[in-house]
Formats: structure tokens, C-alpha cells, sequence
């Protein structure tokens, strides 16, 4: 077994994410075959079960409401809707079903009961259910362990210091916070970022250090290629080169070695060949369907069809840890506390978020 290491240092990071592509891409794959069946890959499907009218300002995001997008906003999805997607994901081939609500944090109160609900007819369907619904606290979270989750997603999305840069309306420690919170459960924690955002080469090797001192490591790290959506303050960005995909993926695969790393978001950027050089190279999961939250992905069969080319081979639910258990509201130990957490809103001036809202302040007039 490689060592798991909670003390890489930016620098170390760095010089494996700038080796000579043969030899990153051969030790990448030598601690892969160590460490997982090279062969299998967790396919998940995102479901937005709440969308838009976000309240934060990330820059990358297209559900931020003070930017002007094409992205149309929901209310919250009933339990019975959530059911029946679920059921069509599984029939599809997915063993996991992450929902994402457009928060900023989740309020105690009826929305979140029924995302419970949603989280357990989702595990009573034998597939392991995420969430991604924002800051959480330590009550929340055990809430959520109960009604049957097995991952909690919260991504630190960048270094802390290109964080600052992105986002003003929360800080990285609330992130850390929300992870810490999870930690406290018997939840998994999937936690990764996007790539593509104007960082450089050492912010990405940041990130990868921030999240490999965590510890335990999270048991999936998503990593995302920057969807650049008009309207964002991001809008402008160029596409992720594959190359650099391939060389963040082989470093995370080095860096959290036991984790499951996530090929997500820019996928239908890449080609059959750029995306089996990421499986080559460690990654050993992806988002299927049509759609990742709001944005294009894939066709599932043209991804089952990279599949068979390739020889893979879809991980069966609960193969890294068995099924939760879903305790009924009505049996539940924990009541909703209906706290105030403390989450920061920096509120420093990031120049073109502002541009960004001032232009979608003029579109919506
Ligand atoms: N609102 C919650 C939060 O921010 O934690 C959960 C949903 S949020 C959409 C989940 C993740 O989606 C973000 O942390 C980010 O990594 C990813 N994401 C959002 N917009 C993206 C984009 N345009 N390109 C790539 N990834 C994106
Ligand atoms: C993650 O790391 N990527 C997913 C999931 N976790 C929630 C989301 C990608 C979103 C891409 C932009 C969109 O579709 O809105
Ligand atoms: Fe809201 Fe999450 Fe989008 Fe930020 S990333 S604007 S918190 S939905």
C-alpha cells in the first residue's frame, strides 16, 4: 500500500505536477493499480433539486442570482420526482445519485425535512445517495447520516489564497468547517475543485495540499474543468487544456492515493482519448447523464460505448463501505436545533464579480 501523507508541501506538489508527462502519468497509474481495481469506475448522477436564485457570489457559477444567465430557477423538486430520477439513473447504470441544491448554507424547516425524505427513498433503491446543499452544521450532518447519506459533497474548489479571488460572500474556513462537520458522522466526504479559473499552477498544487492534510483524505475528490458560462464573471476563461486535466488527475491520484478521483465537470470538452489517458492516469469516477446540474454533459450511451472501448467496468454500490441505515423522521435522535452558525461573509471587492453584477443588474432592468 502507498503511504497516505498528510504533510505534502506545495513545493512537493508542484514538482509532481510539472514532471515529464511519461513518468508523472507512470507513477500516477503504478500507486492506481496499488490502490484500486484500474479496471472499475463509480459512475454517479447529479440531480438539481433545487436550482438558481443562489444568494453567493462564486464566480464560476451560473446559480449565483446577481449574474445574468440562461439558467432558469426551480423550487425545490418533491420527494416522488426525486424517486423516479433516481430509479431512471439506476436503470441507466449509476450507483450513486448526488443532489445539489443552489444554497448558501441549509436552514432547519420544512425544505430540509424533505430533502431527508429524499435521502431515504434514494438508499431504500440500494444506491448510495450524496448531497451538495451547502454549509452544514455538526446537527445537520447528523441528520443527514441518519436519514441514510453516504457522502456529503463540499468541494474547497481552489487554494485559499485563490479562493479570495473567486468568492467574497463566504470564506475557506467555512468550508473546512462544513467538512470537519461531516467528519463528525459516519458520512463520506467527497471534496475536490475546478481547474480553469485563472489560478496558476501553484494554486492547484494549494489545493491538492489543503486537501490531503485533511484526515482522513476525502474518499472522493472531484475534479472539475471550469464549464465558462455567460454572464459569470468567469465568463471569459479559456477552455482547460486535457493536458493540464490529465496532470491534475495524475497528481491527485499521487497526492490522496486511497481516494476516488472524479473526472467531472468538462468532460464533453474532451475526447474518448483525453479522458482514457485520465482514467490511465487515476481518475476512477465520473457524473453520467445529460446534464450536470445545469450545464451539458455527456450522452450515457455514448459514455457506456467509452465503456466497453475501454474495458470498464461500472463499481457496484456499497463496494468501499456498507449501506447506511435509514432511520424514519419519526424514529430520529436528533431534533432540528434551528441554529444561527456563524459562517463568515468577508464581503471584500473582487473586481470583475462586480463587473459581472452590474451587467446583469442592466440585463434584468
Ligand atoms: N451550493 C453548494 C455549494 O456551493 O457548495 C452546492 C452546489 S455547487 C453548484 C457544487 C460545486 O459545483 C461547486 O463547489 C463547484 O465545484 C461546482 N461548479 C459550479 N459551477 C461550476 C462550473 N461552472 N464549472 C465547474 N464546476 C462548477
Ligand atoms: C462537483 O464537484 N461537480 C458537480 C458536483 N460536484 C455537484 C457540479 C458541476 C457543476 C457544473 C456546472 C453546472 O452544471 O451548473
Ligand atoms: Fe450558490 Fe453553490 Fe453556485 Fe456558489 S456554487 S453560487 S453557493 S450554488
Amino acid at each position: 500500500m502507498s503511504e497516505v501523507r498528510h504533510n505534502w508541501t506545495k513545493e512537493e506538489v508542484l514538482d509532481i505536477y510539472n514532471r515529464p508527462l511519461m513518468e508523472l502519468l507512470y507513477d500516477a497509474a503504478t500507486i492506481h493499480r496499488k490502490q484500486h481495481d484500474p479496471n472499475v469506475v463509480q459512475v454517479s448522477t447529479l440531480l438539481s433539486i433545487k436550482t438558481g436564485g443562489c444568494s453567493e457570489d462564486c464566480g464560476y457559477c451560473p446559480q449565483a442570482a446577481r449574474y445574468h444567465t440562461n439558467v432558469e430557477g426551480n423550487d425545490l423538486m418533491s420527494v416522488n420526482q426525486v424517486k423516479a430520477q433516481a430509479l431512471r439513473a439506476k436503470e441507466s447504470g449509476s450507483s450513486r445519485v448526488c443532489m445539489g441544491a443552489a444554497w448558501r448554507n441549509v436552514k432547519d424547516g420544512p425544505e430540509f425535512d424533505q430533502v431527508l425524505d429524499m435521502v431515504r427513498s434514494i438508499n431504500k433503491l440500494e444506491m448510495e445517495v450524496c448531497c451538495t446543499l451547502g454549509m452544514v452544521t455538526e446537527n445537520q450532518a447528523q441528520r443527514l447520516a441518519e436519514a441514510g447519506l453516504y457522502a456529503y459533497n463540499h468541494n474547497l474548489d481552489s487554494s485559499e489564497e485563490y479562493y479570495k479571488k473567486v468568492i467574497s460572500t463566504r470564506g475557506y474556513q467555512d468550508r473546512l468547517d462544513t467538512i470537519d462537520n461531516v467528519r463528525k458522522t459516519n458520512v463520506t466526504v467527497c471534496s475536490g475543485g475546478i481547474i480553469g479559473m485563472g489560478e496558476s499552477a501553484a494554486d492547484r498544487a494549494g489545493m491538492l495540499v489543503a486537501l490531503s492534510t485533511l484526515n482522513p483524505q476525502p474518499e472522493s475528490t472531484p475534479i472539475n474543468a471550469l464549464v465558462a458560462v455567460e454572464g459569470t464573471p468567469l465568463e471569459d476563461e479559456k477552455p482547460v487544456k486535457t493536458w493540464d486535466m490529465i496532470r491534475m488527475v495524475a497528481t491527485t491520484r499521487i497526492v490522496l492515493p486511497e481516494t476516488q478521483v472524479r473526472l467531472s465537470a468538462g468532460r464533453t470538452q474532451m475526447s474518448r482519448e483525453g479522458q482514457a489517458m485520465c482514467f490511465f492516469a487515476g481518475a476512477n469516477s465520473i457524473f453520467a447523464g445529460d446534464k450536470l446540474l445545469t450545464t451539458p454533459n455527456p450522452d450515457v450511451n455514448e459514455d457506456m460505448k467509452m465503456f466497453e472501448l475501454l474495458g470498464l467496468n461500472p463499481q457496484k454500490p456499497f463496494t468501499k463501505k456498507v449501506q447506511p441505515q435509514t432511520v424514519e423522521a419519526k424514529d430520529s435522535k436528533f431534533e432540528a436545533l434551528g441554529e444561527k452558525p456563524k459562517w463568515t461573509r468577508p464581503e471584500h471587492t473582487i473586481e470583475r464579480n462586480e463587473v459581472a453584477k452590474q451587467k446583469g443588474k442592466t440585463v434584468k432592468a
